[in-house]
């Protein structure tokens, strides 16, 4: 299995042994019996193989996770209720108080904010290391680097190599957000990043109707960052939305392929439009990052388009989000229906107007998930919506 259509179907799967059944079987179990006393306390030892309780591991849970870390080129992964819970479990897992985490911006304005507000109330020092670089970000102290593939909401890359090179000469681990390019754009671990995390609710799920996260990368890492975010914290997936995870991934190569056409489509449109002043598209020539995006990215640039508006302001953006019809106006991404949404007053209102302005999250940005509808379609919708935005 060397293709990833191919291993996006079957990886993690087998037919169930007791029935043949070729669908993975939603265990819906909390504990699992064990027989024997002895048997019972071999498997909490850690001494035999075997489930337990639903909370530590789940058998639909496991063949999910067996999948992602086969499509990432992990040794293992552990899964999450969220992608959120994925991130929580990390900060918890591997670092301690006194530790620095680094992170290249602009993040998901949830993931700063978790950053800031939780790991700082208990003594992790949050560095941006965005304007400064990541060389001179460092310190005896950093512990971890936190980067987006692809940065939400502005599309900004980051050179996966050089920043696993940067620091690991410094013995500090890397985690890269891999929710927007999914596997099938890029794959962290092969360039040196220690470990690939996902919203799961996002393209692995693709179908808007799942909350997950998953976490990727060799077993002396995962085992931690499970031990802490299922055995202390909780935060386990459950074996129906794993199942939704496990069918959704079959068709992930292929989603991702429409989603790639679709925003290609998109943006070239935008960027013809007289109503908007810039488009951010890593597949745009114009991209700051272009040359870079074709180096990085496998098959496609991705399904998101962000763009703002001549006129910089909420009320413009209100007047085009506000006359979408194909879009759905909502947060979230990465689903087969288009959606549309206004980052400074949703997915980035957790962070300061100052990290916004940094980022260029301004007033008049719109972000666009663009789904597997015809791109005809859309753009009818878009010029539509852009008509009298001039
Ligand atoms: C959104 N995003 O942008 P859960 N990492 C990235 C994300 O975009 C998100 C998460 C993690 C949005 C949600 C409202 C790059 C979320 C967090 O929502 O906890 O599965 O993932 O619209």
């Amino acid at each position: 299995m060397t293709h990833l259509r191919t291993r996006a179907v079957h990886a993690g799967q087998h037919p169930d042994p007791g029935t043949g059944a070729i669908a993975t079987p939603i265990s819906q179990t909390t504990a699992f019996g064990y027989g024997t006393l002895e048997h019972g306390a071999a498997i909490f030892a850690g001494e035999a193989p075997g489930y337990r309780y639903s909370r530590f591991a789940n058998p639909t849970v496991a063949a999910l996770e067996a999948k992602m870390a086969d499509l990432e080129g992990a040794q293992a992964a552990v899964a999450f209720s969220s992608g959120t819970a994925a991130t929580s479990s990390v900060l918890l897992g591997l670092l301690n108080p006194g530790d620095e985490i680094a992170f290249l911006g602009p993040l998901y304005g949830g993931t700063e904010g978790l950053f800031r507000a939780v790991g700082e109330r208990f003594g992790i020092r949050v560095v941006d290391a965005t304007q400064q670089g990541l060389a001179a970000s460092l310190t005896p102290a950093t512990r971890m680097v936190w980067v987006e593939t692809l940065t939400n909401p502005s599309l900004r890359l980051h050179d996966l190599a050089e920043v696993a090179a940067i620091a690991k000469a410094r013995g500090v681990l890397t985690v890269a957000d891999n929710t927007f390019c999914t596997p099938c754009l890029v794959r962290p671990l092969a360039y040196g990043i220690d470990l690939a995390m996902h919203s799961m609710t996002k393209y692995l799920g693709g179908h808007g109707d799942a909350t997950g996260g998953i976490v990727a990368g060799s077993v002396a890492l995962i085992a931690p960052v499970r031990k802490t975010g299922l055995g202390h914290v909780g935060g386990n997936l459950s074996p129906q939305e794993a199942f939704l995870f496990l069918r959704g991934i079959k068709t992930l190569p292929l989603r991702m392929a429409a989603h790639c056409e679709g925003a290609a489509a998109v943006a070239h449109f935008l960027a013809g439009h007289p109503a908007v002043r810039v488009v951010h598209y890593p597949g745009l020539a114009s991209h700051p990052q272009h040359a870079l995006a074709r180096r990085l990215l496998q098959g496609g640039f991705g399904g998101m388009v962000a763009f703002e508006l001549v006129r910089n302001e909420r009320s413009a953006a209100a007047a085009v989000l506000n006359r979408l019809q194909l879009f759905t106006q909502a947060v979230s991404l990465g689903d087969v229906d288009s959606l549309a949404c206004h980052p400074a007053s949703t997915t980035h209102s957790f962070v300061t107007a100052a990290v916004r302005a940094q980022n260029g999250v301004t007033e008049g940005l719109i972000r666009l998930s663009v789904g597997i509808e015809h791109p005809d379609d859309l753009m009818a919708d878009l010029e539509h919506a852009l008509r009298h935005a001039v």
